[in-house]
């Protein structure tokens, strides 16, 4: 197929933010604090101690912003919402009228020139004041999620037509929790870490008839960065290891959410590997898988690459089979691997009943800066994102329900523990000015676009 052949209205084109990334007004109308306002300001959790107090002040120059979206010329605009500037606390029983008066206008402004907004109501910045009480390894906060999602779907449901109640649950749970690289920065916890990625999925269960009760028409699903995981050898060391992987990165969420329940051989691995006890399992029951695999509209993919597992625990003259080749890397040394957004798209259809797929992220990391005329002639990210256009309209041939692709991201922005070195966007930001410039990808893709539309 090619992308004239593609059903020209339904599908959905569109780039991608969220909302710590790019706001910055950190204390500004009322916001609270976020996890992430806690772990940045903690010296060491960040690169260059960097954090997202100012960040794009999109907060500010959200008009401009607006302006180079529609510029673009997609159809679909995906961000977040800041969950503290809405709930100060989190437990607050009222909302913080200016936060919400922020995302009014933002989605009156898109929808007047023809965007459609999709709203993810968590991209990671909870409110510090829940973290306080356990955060996502308390039952409680599942609740305080879900009436923060009656209150924005209440708001905003008769002109938000696309939601997304979680990004990635398993960053926050696994490099939360386990890796400690993003909040609240434990590491080896691998038994809050199950808690946490059942009380996200919980969450997105009880917070979904919410949204349909309050957002007539409309759609809703969850966002997974999924990847296919590949052993780095023949070896069985690497194979198992690559099974270990697959089971925590990929089916612990897909199995639930899908199947309704969890992976058994997961959890013994884990045992076996003595990383949880019986106890650490005791919140699970039947009830909330029920809930948990409640039928969603569509899946949100994130994708960047694929994952090539190494047991690392075995010395290499015992694990001595040939490594597999890798492809070229980005600036932040992730292979670029478009044939896994292709295969992923199809285990997906093969192995899980996912009734529509929406591509809610795929992008690179590039650090091009603009040469003495002001272009910024990042080609390997125009490589990058024609490649998995590619992949993905092979896959929709193939009889995948792919609707939609958002590219990460709009704009360079705060990377979590990259801090500013890693830039994304498709328009750079000069970080001490905050002047923003379209990059030659922003060119590429708006010509992508008009291409197909018309
Ligand atoms: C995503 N992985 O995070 C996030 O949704 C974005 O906020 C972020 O800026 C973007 O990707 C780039 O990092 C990911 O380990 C974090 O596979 C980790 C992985 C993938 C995506």
């Amino acid at each position: 197929m090619n992308m004239n052949e593609l059903d020209k209205k339904g599908f959905m084109w569109g780039v991608a933010t969220s909302s710590y990334q790019i706001e910055g007004a950190y204390d500004t109308d009322g916001r609270g604090p976020s996890v992430w306002d806690t772990f940045s300001h903690k010296k060491g959790n960040v690169k260059n101690n960097d954090n997202g107090d100012t960040a794009c002040n999109h907060y500010n120059f959200w008009e401009e912003d607006i302006e180079l979206i529609k510029k673009l010329g997609v159809n679909s605009y995906r961000f977040s919402l800041s969950w503290p500037r809405i709930f100060p606390k989190g437990t607050e029983k009222k909302v913080n009228q200016k936060g919400i008066d922020f995302y009014q206008t933002l989605i009156d402004t898109l929808l007047s020139k023809g965007i459609d907004p999709v709203l993810t109501l968590n991209h990671w910045d909870m409110p510090q004041g829940l973290e306080d009480i356990g955060g996502w390894t308390s039952r409680n906060v599942t609740e305080e999620f879900t009436r923060y999602a009656y209150y924005i779907s209440k708001h905003f449901g008769d002109r938000v037509k696309n939601w997304i109640t979680h990004n990635e649950p398993w960053c926050i749970s696994h490099l939360g929790y386990v890796q400690g690289i993003k909040p609240p920065g434990l590491k080896n916890a691998w038994g809050k870490s199950i808690l946490v990625a059942h009380n996200l999925l919980l969450s997105h269960g009880l917070a979904i008839p919410e949204i349909r009760n309050n957002s007539k028409n409309s759609k809703v699903g969850i966002t997974l960065n999924l990847n296919t995981a590949e052993p780095a050898s023949e070896s069985k060391y690497d194979k198992e290891e690559c099974n270990f992987y697959d089971l925590q990165f990929n089916k612990l969420y897909l199995e639930p959410l899908y199947n309704k329940k969890y992976p058994e051989e997961l959890f013994k691995e884990l045992k076996n590997r003595k990383l949880i006890n019986d106890n650490d399992l005791s919140f699970i029951n039947n009830d909330d898988l029920k809930i948990i695999s409640t039928s969603t509209d569509f899946l949100g993919v994130n994708y960047y690459s694929r994952a090539v597992i190494r047991n690392n625990d075995i010395s290499e003259n015992k694990n001595d089979e040939p490594l597999i080749e890798l492809g070229d890397k980005t600036d932040f040394d992730w292979e670029v691997y478009p044939k896994g957004l292709f295969n992923l798209l199809l285990q997906l259809k093969e192995n899980y009943s996912v009734n529509e797929i929406i591509i809610t992220e795929n992008g690179c990391s590039y650090n091009d800066s603009p040469n003495e005329n002001l272009e910024i002639k990042d080609q390997r990210r125009i490589d990058y994102h024609q490649s998995h256009i590619d992949q993905m309209f092979k896959a929709i041939e193939q009889g995948v329900n792919c609707t939609g692709y958002f590219a990460w991201s709009l704009m360079d922005n705060f990377e979590w523990a990259q801090g500013y070195s890693q830039r994304f966007g498709l328009i750079w930001v000069d970080f001490k000015t905050l002047e923003r410039i379209p990059k030659n990808s922003f060119y590429w893709y708006q010509k992508l676009i008009s291409s197909v539309e018309n």
